[in-house]
């Protein structure tokens, strides 16, 4: 007997029940009554949503290859002969009937594919007294999620995680008394599947994933799901397993699929699960456990942040998020920012996984919304937004060997619909990495999405400095990009501008019946990115010199930014914005935020007209659009209005009339509604671009701190250039600023507090806005224009420029 209590305490400690206290949890006091109050854990290809309900546990999986389809592009060559026709009609001004003959003649027989739930694990246990001091959480410092409650005098114990290092899910179960633990295993499935149990006590979910649009379902999946115990009996009823008396067990979850590569799905779905959950096995679960929560804490751990903590940290996370606008909870923002940190390791992770989609790896609908895969013009890409600046470079990868894939099947389409080199690609993909134009003219019309895709690899090479990547993975993906809009770029008649045509501002109208047209300024803003660091690559790595000038002279030739009658910045090579237009996408923005085009310092006049667009454009809206605009506003230099949208992002999701709008669910997830992850990332990148900014050849500390965050500290922020950021802030002044250098070279700081160096050697104040050695900004002309009202209007805080010679490995001190 003292034996067994002895070996329950022991599992208890390994279960982590006595775990180091953390304020890095979502807690609860109640189970999930929905999916969007379940919890997710991940491992960059698992993913499970916890419901944690006492009576019977749902454990939702996810595995990232499940998707519908197969194989194959949906580039539809017939779309090609009309295009000339398009772009004729919209330099003739006939915007109309442009738009009219586009909705008539674009379209793909095939609109993408869906990612798919595997399925559910349902652990049902037969005691159903009364339950008193539930608890569960989400422990984002370790990864992992439990749940505790008492019944029938009994203490029962779950703890859940999807290891990063065992490749499976595992499912603890404890209780405080031996032989309490009672349960029967058993799964379901939405698509053509069975459900069997082997000799060997594996419960075994088979299956083949659904047809969409015409293509069949082909992706073969295994489920292999094997309960540990310690003592107690089990037994195999049917297609469920029984386990009775056990003092605890440990359920160890295998999925995998006959996927290989987006070519290629001749896997064997059932030795990959079976060989995987055979190596688990073969480790205890307090290694397990250790081993995963290690690696995590490897990427994790990189960067804290404190912005204070309230007395409102006792409340569960539901009350906090009720709470949070017009309260006083900075930790909440902390731990929303490290939560988007979290999704980002446990959807993304690298090596070898996909990239996150629309859910990062979480979906429970068979016909999710948008079919959770990847929308392009805004969207996926913003997915990897916090990937560099927050210290988790690696789980871009992902994102990169997507558009790495892209740049094969994207060739067919250049070739087949635009008669182009090159590749192309529009403004959504899937698992088969489609990249024809999507649903209608109205939003897939848009060939600009490669132009988009590709700015990641080169701010992946700005972080790290990484010449190898560069030259292997970034650029023939970017030369390839430049190729295709050298080939499609054409000359407008009114100005001799060079612009994409028939394009359009992603999903947006100029006209009550035109979404399609010629010169919209995001695209024209993408190119000129896309060309600039082509020209740059080919320089840094001393190839292609003749192509370098081409692009040059191509770049000067590309549509400039326009204001408009409105002080605006134009969304339209036409003047059709409107002061009360208050659409979600924000594209011709993209100048401002994520490129660096637009900056106070070198294009004042765009500045002050971005910044009328976005006052116009209005705060109210849901989920990505709002994390947008945190880092937009952030851009603009206003932490506090950056600060107002941070409050619109953390109010309920859940209205009190049951009604659901944009904001977060109680499990933090972010709704656009329904749950969609990009807002997570985007409101998480913008809260690290209200601390630092390295977009404008500088490092700007705490650029954009709201009154509400006066004092705090961040640890390990990354700036372009390779420089890691410590700093600690009090009364809104910098305190103490720690600057390692990874690459050397110099660094140039911007600070609105003069800086003294511990040591005052190699502290230069410069004058000059030349661009720091390692980072040059992509600059543009401002536009001609005589309105200048709001321009005057603009005043900038003093600032003190900096320039720190550094050499690599070093890490330097600086006070006030
Ligand atoms: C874009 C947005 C929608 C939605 C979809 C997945 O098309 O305009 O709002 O987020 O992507």
């Amino acid at each position: 007997m003292r034996k067994i209590f002895f070996c329950i305490i022991f599992q208890l400690f390994l279960c982590g029940v006595w775990a180091q206290e953390t304020n890095m949890k979502l807690w609860y006091n109640r189970p999930a009554e929905n999916w969007n109050e379940a919890l997710p854990i991940g491992n960059g290809r698992l993913g499970a949503m916890v419901f944690g309900q006492p009576a019977k546990e749902q454990i939702q999986l996810n595995e990232e290859t499940v998707w519908s389809g197969g194989p194959g592009n949906n580039t539809n060559p017939d779309i090609k002969e009309v295009l000339p026709e398009i772009t004729k009609l919209l330099f003739e001004k006939k915007y109309e009937e442009a738009g009219r003959l586009a909705y008539d003649k674009v379209y793909s027989t095939d609109n993408g594919q869906k990612f798919e739930p595997v399925g559910n694990l349902w652990i049902d246990f037969p005691d159903k007294s009364k339950v008193s001091g539930y608890y569960r959480d989400l422990n984002i410092e370790d990864a992992v999620s439990s749940v505790k409650y008492k019944a029938d005098g009994v203490n029962y114990t779950r703890q859940f995680f999807s290891s990063f290092t065992d490749n499976v899910i595992i499912v603890c179960l404890t209780a405080d008394q031996p032989g309490k633990i009672s349960f029967s295993l058993g799964m379901d499935c939405q698509m053509r599947s069975k459900v069997s149990v082997g000799k060997d006590h594996i419960i075994d979910l088979s299956g083949i994933t659904d047809d969409q649009d015409g293509v069949s379902g082909q992706v073969r999946f295994h489920a292999l799901v094997k309960p540990v115990c310690e003592g107690g009996n089990i037994s195999v009823s049917e297609d469920k397993l029984t386990i009775e008396k056990a003092n605890t067990a440990t359920i160890y979850i295998s999925i995998a699929t006959n996927f290989k590569n987006y070519k290629d799905i001749s896997g064997d779905a059932f030795v990959k699960a079976d060989s995987i959950l055979k190596k688990a096995l073969t480790v205890d679960y307090k290694t397990a456990l250790n081993n995963h929560s290690s690696y995590y804490h490897k990427y994790f751990k990189r960067v804290s942040l404190d912005l204070g903590t309230t007395s409102d940290i006792q409340k569960t996370t539901n009350e906090r998020i009720a709470a949070f606008k017009g309260g006083d909870d900075p930790q909440l923002v902390s731990l929303y920012f490290q939560f988007g940190r979290y999704l980002l390791i446990s959807s993304s992770s690298y090596p070898g996984t996909q990239a996150a989609t629309l859910q990062g790896i979480w979906n429970g609908k068979i016909s999710p919304p948008w079919d959770s895969k990847y929308t392009t013009n805004i969207n996926a890409e913003m997915n990897y937004w916090p990937s560099e600046n927050t210290n988790l470079a690696e789980m871009s990868k992902p994102f990169i060997h997507m558009v790495e894939d892209l740049s094969q099947s994207g060739r067919e389409t250049a070739k087949e619909i635009y008669g182009a080199r090159g590749w192309a690609f529009h403004h959504n993909t899937d698992i088969w990495r489609i990249s024809g134009p999507v649903d209608h003219s109205f939003s897939g019309l848009w060939p600009t999405g490669g132009a988009w895709m590709s700015q990641q690899l080169w701010e992946h090479y700005l972080y790290s400095g990484d010449e190898k990547f560069l030259k292997d993975e970034a650029y023939p993906v970017i030369k390839e990009a430049s190729k295709f809009f050298v080939d499609i770029l054409q000359k407008e008649p009114e100005h001799g501008w060079l612009v994409v045509s028939p394009s359009m501002s992603p999903e947006h109208n100029y006209l009550k019946n035109a979404t399609t047209c010629a010169g919209a300024t995001m695209d024209n803003q993408l190119v000129f990115d896309l060309l600039s660091n082509t020209i740059r690559t080919a320089d840094i790595l001393k190839v292609d010199s003749s192509f370098a000038d081409s692009l040059r002279k191509i770049k000067k030739q590309i549509a400039p930014m326009q204001i408009g009658q409105y002080d605006q910045l134009q969304e339209w090579m036409g003047d059709f914005d409107k002061p009360t237009d208050h659409h979600r996408h924000v594209s011709h923005l993209y100048g401002l935020y994520p490129s660096n085009q637009i900056s106070p310092y070198r294009t004042p006049i765009l500045f002050s007209a971005a910044k009328q667009s976005l006052i116009y454009r209005g705060d109210a809206s849901t989920g990505w659009s709002m994390g947008w605009k945190v880092n937009l506003w952030a851009r603009l230099l206003d932490g506090n209005h950056a600060y107002h949208l941070i409050e619109d992002q953390l109010s309920p999701a859940v209205r009190p009339d049951g009604t659901v709008g944009g904001g977060t669910y109680i499990n933090l997830f972010d709704a656009h509604p329904p749950f969609q992850i990009d807002g997570n990332f985007g409101c998480t990148a913008g809260i690290a671009e209200m601390l630092l900014q390295s977009g404008d050849g500088f490092i700007f500390i705490l650029p954009a701190l709201p009154d509400r965050w006066n004092n705090g500290s961040v640890k390990g922020l990354m700036a372009r250039g390779g420089f890691e950021i410590s700093m600690q802030w009090k009364d809104g002044k910098i305190e103490k600023l720690t600057v390692e250098s990874k690459l050397g070279g110099n660094c140039r700081i911007r600070s609105r507090t003069p800086l003294k160096r511990a040591d005052r050697t190699q502290l230069k104040k410069s004058h000059g806005e030349n661009t720091n050695q390692f980072y040059q900004v992509n600059t543009v002309k401002e536009p001609l224009i005589s309105k200048k009202a709001s321009v005057k209007k603009l005043k900038l805080d003093r600032t003190y420029l900096y320039d720190i010679p550094t050499e690599a490995g070093q890490t330097y001190y600086f006070f006030r």
